[in-house]
Formats: structure tokens, sequence, C-alpha cells
């Protein structure tokens, strides 16, 4: 392939660099890697050899290192993998299923929880037991960190200590483009310069762009020759990866003091920067007296963290002579949120439980087992009741880390651990035991997305396939593996309950009245076929089959409701918490479980393009071409989480019916019964502060949008542009091909619009990515509740990839002149011509809102005509959920109960919240300061698509189209305007 000179010679419908990273998984839009981890993870596998193809080398990456079940067994390369080695839960003597160790403030009168933060740059094999990979970044040495259980009125002290070196790693300033996404003369600079600096020759005829290395942000910078701000001056005024070893800590999902207690001990502040002493000692040296200072928000090395749990509602407390009340119980839990170092260390496994217990788990516990307060982790009672921890997370097994040296910048594909164990991990159950699992999905990219659920029978996933495990045929022969249907995935679910998401226990209304509920998961949608499930018809491609399967579930309501809504499963986006109720059949004694997490599926547009590459490529291949990369490559990411071996004599409680308990459950608390049309509605001395109508409602709408880089359309810069910018080019533009290229830009385009009510504001202007003072950030009015609408510009583009036939000037790799369309519109013509094709894609984005829970009473997904449907069966307490890609929309309500100051909402897939999309939310107690829309009407569960679209307006495609190619970076070192020109709406 030659690269210089001419336009790299990209087959119709051939994948480009960015469509392999997608393949993989860490690919754009959707997924939260940056495309350098794509580039070392090949050159894993590659080994040095510059020449190799990225592809063969990715894909067999994937195959060695994805999401196999069984660390260190042999594989046979397209059939069965080998059945050697793999565990037979049956045959072995005790549980092989582990958990955390647990530290209870109460058992710790006045002391803090310590938490170290340790590196291994070079991370070997795991100190903790049954680890195969070590953590990049932990606490100290293990992960996940230990489980916090503490209750509901007690305080929890933590000192992180940060034992971090010096951040190293210089940030862009300004435009900046992504260096694995320039064209392909500058490119292969980039990667000629690596090797040199490396001492590593080229052979004449390699490939340079095929370098399957790291880029050194150092290194490019010179390719790109913008200003770049050093590693330890950076600060949160930045977007994009930075700070690499700043940290501080969240705790997710409790209800706490935002900023700074009255004691002087930090509360859940985010904006909180931990830096290493390596970093305070470097500034001192610097000449600037600025960099020399401490700024507001920064501590050196230190810092001591207070949760006072029982200080809820007291503002109500003080009106009705009341005590504050205790936090509600929950599975809660905590992880690093240091702006810009976010992703690396929550992936790299720094995260840990953090439980708070009440009385629903009393009430539960003494039902199971006579006490209210048994060991959670001994199996007790008629029922040997007990409570297990379910830490599910894809993890970075090495270096992520922007400041590790060069031998210890690798990666492999992540592998997902479950309590940092690589799993499946074996539990022993009786027959008729039932068990409370407190599940957390504490992935925080974009693959993952799972449905959680328990399968009869032993299965494994490797060689990108499920398998199920068989006895042998004969006596004293082999168990024996075959491959699994996903409609058998769907008839081997076994039952679950439900008892709470997000940690907080189930409310439903009934008479007017709120009430803790069970939800019995094996009712929703019975009986309906999963649109993913249907085999291909006879005689019908299998790849067609899916594409048409893919297509029937976003075709209308009744395809959105099957596909998204099954039996006997809980859809747990990133950062989700479900606490469920497993029950052994009492006839169960012998068998086999597997708990297992399938890949969503429809969380992104990716597996859709796939199939369509697929189909291109099969119509253009002559008959005596070697076959295909499979076009399900990377596989669905399927992982199986533990098996469950039944096993004794049954238990002597007998046949236990889960849904009993819901009427032992507890009255459900003021903070959190359903925020009500009344509580929207504003005051007359309200009105008044805010000149609007008596009677109005507090409402607010939200945009998150944005593309990756990999796949970014192509479009041209205009002439004036460009003689204009001379000192951007290969910032923000470059030549290729004769043509003025925009480059994508290195934060991606993901960004926030705030303004996004059309009803008040038919233009919205552009997004903006984070900035701390930013005066567009929401302002609240404490001790009140607003309704958000949250809409999802977030899009696909469709394009003809067939250049010879629709030639566009500058075209390179993935990206292209594309185009926005509706998905039935866009279906219609790759129907015609396969070379027309999804070129951009959306994402959905899992949005979370700090300190207080939302009310969700609706998350619309649309159709292929942009129709939305909700899936949600009815209203629920959440604090992370996900805004559906492609004009997709969620409402919910929230009250700001008890605490002012300032906070945060965001991404939860951490690399697109690192890169800006994340904005602060100010709270305060000055009515006429507070900045929400007074509306006449407001949205509710029951009320219909068309309703609510009358009350929020939904953007248009050309809207959605404007919000994700353009936007503000309004920091005041680091900003820019992108991409810096007007640009017109492409139509066809
Ligand atoms: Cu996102």
């Amino acid at each position: 392939m030659v690269v210089s000179g001419r336009k790299r010679d990209l087959a119709p419908g051939e994948v480009g660099r960015g469509d392999t990273a997608d393949r993989l998984g860490v690919g754009p839009g959707a997924d939260g890697m940056a495309r350098r981890d794509f580039l070392q993870l090949g050159a894993v596998a590659l080994a040095g050899s510059m020449a190799a193809p990225v592809e063969t080398a990715a894909i067999s990456g994937s195959t060695k290192a994805g999401e196999s079940g069984t660390a260190g067994r042999q594989q046979q390369q397209g059939g069965p993998p080998s059945i050697d080695g793999l565990v037979d839960p049956a045959a072995i003597d005790a549980e092989t299923w582990t958990e955390p160790w647990v530290w209870r403030p109460s058992d710790w009168p006045g002391q803090a929880l310590e938490l170290n933060v340790v590196a291994g740059e070079n991370p070997g094999p795991s100190p903790s037991p049954g680890n195969r990979f070590a953590s990049l970044f932990s606490y100290g040495g293990i992960s996940p960190g230990p489980t916090i259980r503490m209750r509901g009125d007690e305080t929890l002290r933590i000192k992180v200590r940060n034992l971090l070196g010096l951040s190293r790693f210089d940030t862009p300033i300004g435009p900046a483009s992504d260096p694995a996404d320039l064209p392909p003369d500058r490119y292969a600079d980039v990667c000629r310069l690596i090797a040199e600096r490396r001492g590593q020759k080229i052979p004449p005829d390699a490939d340079p762009t095929a370098c399957a290395t790291f880029f050194f942000p150092e290194e490019t910078a010179l390719i790109t020759r913008g200003p770049t701000r050093a590693g330890h001056l950076g600060g949160e005024v930045v977007n994009g990866q930075h700070g690499a070893h700043v940290t501080n800590l969240h705790t997710h999902g409790l209800h706490t003091e935002p900023n700074r207690n009255a004691n002087g001990t930090e509360g859940d502040d985010v904006m909180l920067r931990i830096i290493p002493r390596a970093d305070w000692e470097a500034r001192q040296r610097e000449a600037e007296p600025e960099a020399r200072r401490l700024h507001a928000g920064e501590r050196i090395g230190e810092a001591d963290f207070e949760h006072r749990a029982g200080d809820v509602l007291r503002a109500a407390g003080r009106r009705e002579g009341q005590p504050p009340r205790p936090q509600p119980p929950g599975t809660h839990w905590y992880h690093p949120h240091a702006h810009g170092s976010t992703h690396d260390q929550v992936s790299s496994g720094m995260a840990g439980f953090l439980v708070v217990e009440g009385d629903v788990d009393e009430a539960i516990n003494e039902a199971m087992t006579g006490s209210r307060t048994p060991d959670p982790s001994l199996k007790t009672g008629p029922w040997d009741y007990r409570e297990r921890l379910v830490f599910v997370q894809r993890v970075e097994v090495s270096a992520v880390d922007l400041d590790a040296g060069p031998g210890s910048r690798r990666r492999l594909v992540p592998p997902t651990a479950v309590n940092g164990v690589r799993p499946p991990a074996v539990m022993f159950v009786r027959p008729g035991a039932v068990e409370r699992w407190r599940v957390l999905n504490g992935s925080v990219d974009g693959r993952g997305f799972k449905r959680f659920m328990v399968l009869e029978g032993q299965y494994i996933h490797e060689n990108d396939q499920l398998w199920r495990v068989l006895p042998p045929e004969a006596e004293g022969g082999l168990r024996r593996l075959v491959p699994v249907t996903r409609q058998q995935v769907e008839e081997a679910k076994l039952p679950l309950h439900l008892l709470a998401l997000d940690g907080i226990t189930l409310v439903t209304i009934e008479s007017g009245e709120a009430k803790h509920t069970i939800r019995d998961l094996s009712v929703r949608n019975a009986g309906t076929q999963h649109p993913i499930a249907r085999p291909p018809r006879e005689g019908e491609d299998p790849h067609r089959a899916m594409l048409r399967n893919i297509e029937d579930c976003f075709r209308d309501g009744e395809g959105i409701s099957r596909c998204f809504n099954r039996p006997n499963e809980v859809f747990m986006w990133n950062a989700m918490r479900a606490d469920v109720f497993f029950r052994a059949p009492a006839a169960a004694a012998g068998r086999v479980f597997t708990v297992f997490a399938q890949e969503v599926l429809v969380h992104t547009d990716n597996f859709q393009q796939r199939l369509q590459i697929a189909i291109h490529q099969q119509g253009r291949r002559r008959p005596d071409a070697p076959p295909q990369p499979s076009p399900f490559n990377p596989a669905p990411l399927d992982v199986v989480l533990a098996y469950i071996h039944v096993r004794g004599d049954p238990v002597e409680g007998g046949e236990f019916d889960v849904m009993s308990l819901r009427d032992r459950l507890p009255p459900v608390p003021p903070f959190l019964q359903p925020i009500g049309d009344d509580e929207l509605r504003v005051s007359a001395a309200e009105a008044a502060a805010r000149g609007v109508p008596a009677g109005s409602h507090r409402t607010r709408v939200i945009s998150y949008s944005g593309w990756g880089s990999a796949d970014f359309p192509l479009i041209e810069a205009p002439e004036s542009f460009v003689r204009a910018h001379p000192e951007l080019e290969n910032r923000s533009w470059a030549v290729w091909d004769g043509a003025h290229i925009v480059l994508p830009p290195g934060t991606r385009s993901m960004a926030i619009n705030s303004r996004f009510d059309l009803a008040v504001n038919g233009e919205p202007g552009a997004p903006r990515k984070f900035s701390h003072d930013d005066h567009t950030r929401p302002r609240v009015l404490a001790e009140t509740a607003e309704e958000w609408a949250l809409y999802n510009c977030s899009m696909m583009l469709w394009a003809d990839t067939d250049t010879e036939t629709d030639p566009q000037p500058g075209q390179y790799g993935a990206h292209y002149g594309s185009y926005p369309l509706s998905r039935a519109e866009g279906q219609a013509r790759n129907a015609r011509g396969s070379s027309f094709q999804i070129t951009s894609k959306g994402s959905d984005h899992p949005f979370h809102i700090h300190i207080n829970p939302m009310w969700v009473t609706r998350i619309e997904v649309p159709d292929e005509n942009g129709r939305l449907h909700d899936i949600l069966d009815g209203p629920v307490w959440l604090d992370t959920l996900i805004i559906p890609r492609n004009g997709g929309r969620a409402v919910f309500r929230t009250r700001f109960a008890d605490y002012t100051g300032s906070w945060i909402h965001h991404c939860h897939i951490l690399m697109h919240e690192d890169m800006g999309m994340m904005q602060r939310i100010d709270c305060g107690e000055d009515p006429a300061a507070a900045d929400w829309n007074a509306k006449p009407r407001i949205a509710s569960h029951g009320a219909s698509g068309e309703t609510v679209s009358a009350i929020y307006p939904p953007p248009s495609l050309e809207q959605m189209y404007r919000q994700n190619l353009g936007f503000e970076d309004p920091n005041p070192t680091t900003g820019q305007t992108y991409p810096g020109f007007e640009f017109d709406v492409p139509i066809r």
C-alpha cells in the first residue's frame, strides 16, 4: 500500500483504521477508550513488527486476551475450544467465590479508612490471589478496594493518600487533532518519528501507516506543532486526558455534602484535586509565580473526607420539628473522579462498594434468617440466605497511564473481572437456597453495557462464541462443548427478582401511596421473542438475517419494547447497580448454573455498521478469495461471571416465595417519595422573583452530543479559514489529496448544551465542553424540585463508501462526506446499494448526576422514523440513566435537598467525561438567581411521546448534526472553538 503522495487505496466498504479500532470495541463515539489504546493493543500482538497489518494483529489480540472466562487454557482457533482445564464445579471441594474485605466505621469509632493510591508501572502477575493481572492504579495494590458497609446514620471518614509520582504528560492547548486520525501522510510521519526515537528501523517496503505503536503526545506535538502545557501544571481547567496522577474521591450514590464540610474535611467534591507531592515540588521550581501557588481545591498528597450519612432532609425536619433522617439503605460505590484522569484510574480498578445498611436490609434479614443483622457473607437460616457482592468491571489490565514509561505503555484487551478476579469463580448453594446479590456494573467504557442473567447449565465464552458444557457421551469420556444460539440463551434464563436499581429500593405507587416493592422479572414481556435472537429464514444469509433483526429492534414501538425489556434479566449500563434475589430451584441438586453478562448490542450503531460492511464485502468478494473476518469482530463481549453448583440437602425452609418479602418492606421514607407535580410548581414569591407566571413549573432541557474522532465526518475547511489560520495546519485542518480537510478534534466533539429548550430558544447555539466557571452552568434553587428533559444528539451519519462512484475530495480512513438521515431512510438506501452505509455512529450516553437521585419517568428510544418510545415499565429512582442516541430522550424529576454549593452531571463513559462531557451545577438559596425555564405543563410517565414533545420540542436532524459537529471549549487557558467557521449541514 502506497501512502505518500496519493490517496490511500481504500476499497469501497473497506474499513479504515478507525473502524478497526471500532471492531475492537475501542473505537470512537460509542466507546470509552482512546485510539492510542487500540494502537498499544496492536503493539502487544505485533511484538514490534512495523509491517504487519494492524487489523490482523488486533483481531488475534482480541482472541487471545478477550473475554474468555478461563485464563491460561489452550485454545484451538476456529473450532470448539479445548475442554482441558475448564473448571468442573461439581468436582471441586470448596467455593472459589471471593469478595473484598470489609470496613465498618462503627468498628473504628472516629477513625478513618485509609486508601493509598498506588501504581505499578509495569504491572506483572498480580499480588492478589486469583488475579491474572495487577492493576496499574489501585487502592493499596488490590482491586476492587475494600467494601465499606455503614449504617445510614453514621459518619464515614476516609483518608486518601496519593503515592503516585510526577504527572509528566503534556496537554495540548487549544485546537489539537487526534494523532491517530491524521491523514495517511501525516500519520506516517508520526510513525517514522516514533520509530526513530526508539532506534527502530522501518523496512523500506513497510507500510508506515500500520505502525502499531503508542502515540507519545510529545512526539505527536512535534508533528502537529501545537502548544502544550506541562502535566504537573494541568488543573481541572483542561479537557482531554491529563493529570494522570491527580486523584480525589467520589461517593457514587451517596446524598452528602458536595463541598467542604464545616470542620474543614472534604465532602463529595470532584473539583478537589489531590496532586502528587512530586507535582508540587516540580511546581516550586517553575518561574511563573502562578505555578508556585496552591490553587483552591488543590491538596498536596493527601486529603481527609468525611460523609455524614444521617443528615437527610434536615430543612424539612426543621420545619416539622423532627431531627434529620438516616440515609436510605442502598448499594453504592466509590471511585476517583479527577477530571482528566477519571477514565484511566477507575477503569484500572480503583473502585469499591459503599453499602449503606438500614431498615430494608433488616426487614429482609429478619424474614430470611430470624436476625436483623446477620453476617451478610455467611449462609444463615432456613434458606441458607446470604448476600453476595458482585463487582463486574472491564479492567484496563496494564498501563493506560499517560505518564508511564515507554516499556510499560501497553495493554491487552480489557478482560472483565468479577471482584477483581478473572471470572468465573464458583459459588455453592443448596437446593432451595435464596441469596441477595448486590451487582455493580463498574465498567466505564462504551462496551460495558450488559444484560445480567443466570442461565441453566454451564457455559464458556471462547473463540467469540458461547458454548454449553455437556456431560461425556460415554463413560470415561470428556465433557463436550456445543455452540449455543441466542435463542437458546433466551430459553435458558432462570427467574430473578429485583429489589433495587442504583441501590435504591424500588418504589411503586399503589392507590396514590408510595410503597417499596420487589419485581418478578419473569413476567416482563414474557413469551415474546427477542428480535436479535431470531434465526435466519430458510436459505437466508446469516449476516443479512442479523442486520434485519437489528433493524427490527428499531422498527416501531413493539420492536423497541421486545428488544430492551427482556424477561429475567437486568439491563445494566455503566455505573448501574441492581440488587436481585436468586433462588436455587428445590429440585436442582447436582445442577450447574451460569451467571452471565451478555453485551447489549443495541447501545451503539457499531454492530449494525459491521453487518453492513460484511454484507458489502461479501457482495464484492471473488469466489476464490479467502474468507473475510467475521463481521461480529469483535464478537459481542459476553462474559461468564460465575458458576453456581447446587449441592447438598435441600434447605430446611422449603420453597420460598420471594415476592412475599414485599409485605415485609418498610414504608418509603420522605427522601424517596415520588416527586409530584405540585413540587415542581413555583410559589407566588418565587414566581415574582423570577418574573414568571404564578403556577409555572420548574423545567430544564439539556443535550449531550458528540462524535468520536475515528469516524468523524469528512468536511472541507473554507479557503478563507485556511488562509486566516496557517498556524492551525495539522492541528485543526490539513491538506490531503488536494483538499483542505478539517481534522477530527483530539478531545472528540463530546459536549453538553444546557440551553436546549427549543421552545424557549429555537437556535440553541453550540454545545460546550466542561469549564468550571462556564456561565451557562445550570443554577438551581435549594429545597425545590425541577423536571429535566435530556436529549442525546449523538447521531448516526450515512454516506456512499464507494468513492469511485461518489468521489469525495480528501477522503481517507473511515472519514466520509456523510449525511444526517433518519434510520429508515438510511436503511432503505443501504438496501438499494450496499456501499451506502452508516459511516459515523452515535452512542447512548449514561448520564449521571451527583448528590441527589432522579425520579426517572421516561427513557425514550427513537424508532427508525424518530418517534420516541418509553422503555420504562414505570417511574424509577436512579442516579445514572441512559439517554438513547439518535435523538433519544430521558425525563426525570429531582429535588435539591439539604445541600447548596456546586456539583456536577456528566457522562459515565468516563473517557467522554475526561474529554469535557461534564457540567457544573450551582445550587443556591436565592430564587432570583435560579435559571430554570417556566412551563405551564410538565411531562408524566403515562403521557404520549407527542405530548411530551409539545412541552420539550425534540431537535431536527439538522439541529442534531450541528450539535455534534461544533463545540465551544470555554477553558480560559486551553479553550477553542471548533471547527472555527460557519458550516452548512450537508443534505442529500
Ligand atoms: Cu458519553
